[in-house]
């Protein structure tokens, strides 16, 4: 396979990949403006050592002096999360900060692109992005990334202070079949359900497998999107998270603040008017994402099912 000049698969990363081993793809933008310091360096460590627990070699993907990196070190993590401008890439953003020579984390979608160039076959997350409650035109650019890109990803469905029901219309009008994993609803992100169906229950890494093997071998060109409700004593009550997504919507509006931006902005919001359950949902459902994402890689790594 060949790598484009400005990308850089490290050590581990390429070793696995040659030798067939499992590898699991993380995406930083989480990190950089998802997650208060320092809970984001600590979670992003710990999803490693969750991946490498399973025998799964992780791959975080940014960006650094223009330099897309796949599997940055602990201290490139470190910068991405502490390091103030950190852009948030998604796939529109990539060609500029690569000719820029800019730093960026990057977003699912971003991620996606650049997981895939690798040659990677699994990512984790936390949420995905999608369309926005009451501006139907800002759509998450990783909508479209899901539709073109072929992933297994594992989230937790989309972040709840999205227009869930739209969210879920355009997953299927663009052929990304979702997966639930022991469970039969989309979860919503802080809460286990959203009453929006998913398109299959699956009980097994096996099952995932089989049925993305099957789905790119029709010729299909999108993800498979494996979804994980949130560990149910950390998942928040299901009025109380609507109530303060409400709230920090309504505080968004107020301050006109949207774009790139508006999605960090509400998740912050989030953390303060839940004071910290928000977070603690948040890092409960990324690690339990690893876990299963793990074992999908390794299912994967193992051959045709
Ligand atoms: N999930 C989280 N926290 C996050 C994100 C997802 O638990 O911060 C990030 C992802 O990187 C996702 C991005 O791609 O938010 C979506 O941003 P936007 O709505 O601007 O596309
Ligand atoms: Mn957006």
């Amino acid at each position: 396979m060949s790598v484009p000049p400005w990308m850089e698969i490290r050590a581990p990363v390429q070793e696995a990949l040659a030798a067939g081993s499992p590898v699991a793809a993380l995406e930083s933008t989480v990190i950089a403006h998802g997650l208060p310091h320092p809970h984001n360096i600590e979670l992003a460590l710990d999803m490693e050592r969750i991946l490498r627990g399973y025998g799964v070699t992780p791959a975080t993907v940014g960006v650094l002096d223009g330099r897309v990196c796949i599997g940055l070190t602990p201290a490139e993590i470190e910068h991405l999360a502490t390091a103030p401008g950190i852009r948030k890439l998604s796939r529109r953003d990539m060609a500029i900060a690569i000719a820029q020579g800019l730093d960026g984390a990057t977003t699912v979608a971003g991620t996606l692109l650049l997981a895939h160039l690798a040659g990677i076959r699994v990512f984790c997350t936390g949420g995905i992005g999608g369309v926005h409650r009451s501006h139907p035109h800002d759509v998450s650019g990783d909508l479209p990334a899901l539709a073109e890109t072929p992933m297994i990803v594992v989230c937790a469905g989309a972040k709840a202070i999205l227009d869930l029901p739209a969210t879920r219309e355009w997953l299927e009008t663009h052929a990304v079949p979702v997966l639930g994993y022991d469970t039969d609803e989309f979860p919503a992100f802080f809460t286990p359900r959203s009453g929006l169906p998913v398109d299959s229950v699956v009980y097994s890494a096996e099952e995932v497998v089989r049925i993305a093997l099957r789905h790119w071998e029709t010729g299909l060109r999108s993800a498979v999107l494996v979804v994980v409700p949130p560990p149910a004593e950390e998942a928040l009550d299901p009025v109380v998270a609507e109530e303060a997504v409400a709230q920090a919507l309504a505080e968004a509006e107020e301050r006109r603040v949207h774009g790139w931006e508006l999605t960090p902005f509400v998740l912050d919001q989030l953390v303060e008017i839940t004071a910290g359950a928000s977070l603690r949902a948040n890092l409960a459902l990324l690690r339990r994402n690893a876990h299963v994402a793990a074992q999908i890689a390794k299912q994967i790594s193992r051959g045709r099912t």
